[in-house]
């Protein structure tokens, strides 16, 4: 086990020995409309400075991780959305007061991207997944409709072994009626428990930018992840 690994292993002990219902976690309060544009990088390399905490969105491409994170931040037009998928070719870094940062990542797994550049982003996001020391979690959004696709599969199971807690946001949710979403989400936290029984690191709900659906859960899980006692205490 890595020592990222050992350390959140560590976390998540401490964590289990509390309720460990998402609306009830002991968390941080971060004001999320208190956010800037920090920059945009390539690749791993032309990441800022690996310290503090950071929170990485990730998903197929369209699947709404950019317009998540304009939701979170009640800040309309910071991180770009678009009907054209394969918007977000950069790993887009947003800051938050006291040297938080939220990540908006290159969505995956759209098809029309000529190859070379697809496993070019592949690259990049593999890179930043294993590499990433100030990388406290993983929101994994998958649409409603469509989840845990191959590459969300893919995605899951390596979080899994390198010990990085993962929520799933089923977005669009306004896009089905209450009873189908349910039955999505039962589904997909079936899947989870399957993979890891007590269900410590792994969580999911559903989720709506346009109905703003959701919030409350996620900010409870994001304000967790960043709680002084969940970071990482070996990076500085
Ligand atoms: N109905 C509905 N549409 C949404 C929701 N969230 C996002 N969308 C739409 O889905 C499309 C893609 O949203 P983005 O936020 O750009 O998706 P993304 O995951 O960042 O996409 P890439 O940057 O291409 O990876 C846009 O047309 C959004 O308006 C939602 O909650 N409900
Ligand atoms: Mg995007």
């Amino acid at each position: 086990m890595s020592a990222k690994a050992g350390a959140l292993y560590t976390n998540m002990r401490q964590f289990l020995q509390r309720d460990n219902d998402p609306l009830s976690m002991d968390s941080t309060h971060i004001d999320y409309k208190r956010v800037t544009f920090l920059t945009s990088a390539p690749s791993l390399r032309q990441c800022p400075d690996d310290s503090g905490c950071e929170i990485a969105f990730a998903g197929r491409s369209n699947a709404g991780k950019s317009s998540a994170i304009n939701t979170l931040t009640r800040t309309r037009g910071l991180a770009r959305t678009s009907k054209t998928p394969g918007r977000t070719q950069l790993i887009n870094f947003f800051e938050l007061a006291g040297g938080k940062r939220l990540v908006d990542l290159p969505g995956y797994g759209y098809a029309k991207v000529p190859i070379a550049m697809k496993r070019e982003w592949d690259k990049h996001l593999a890179e930043y997944l294993q590499m990433r020391q100030s990388l406290a979690g993983l929101v994994l959004l998958m649409d409603i409709r469509h989840p845990l696709q191959e590459f969300d599969l893919q995605m899951l199971n390596w979080a899994a072994q390198a010990g990085l807690p993962v929520h799933i946001l089923l977005t669009k949710s306004d896009k089905l009626k209450r009873g189908p979403a349910q039955s999505a989400l039962l589904m997909v936290e079936r899947h989870l428990r399957d993979m890891d029984p007590g269900c410590t690191l792994l969580s999911a709900q559903t989720f709506s930018s346009l109905k703003k659906q959701g919030l409350p859960e996620l900010e409870s899980v994001l304000g967790h992840w960043m709680s002084a006692d969940f970071i990482d205490p070996s990076a500085d």
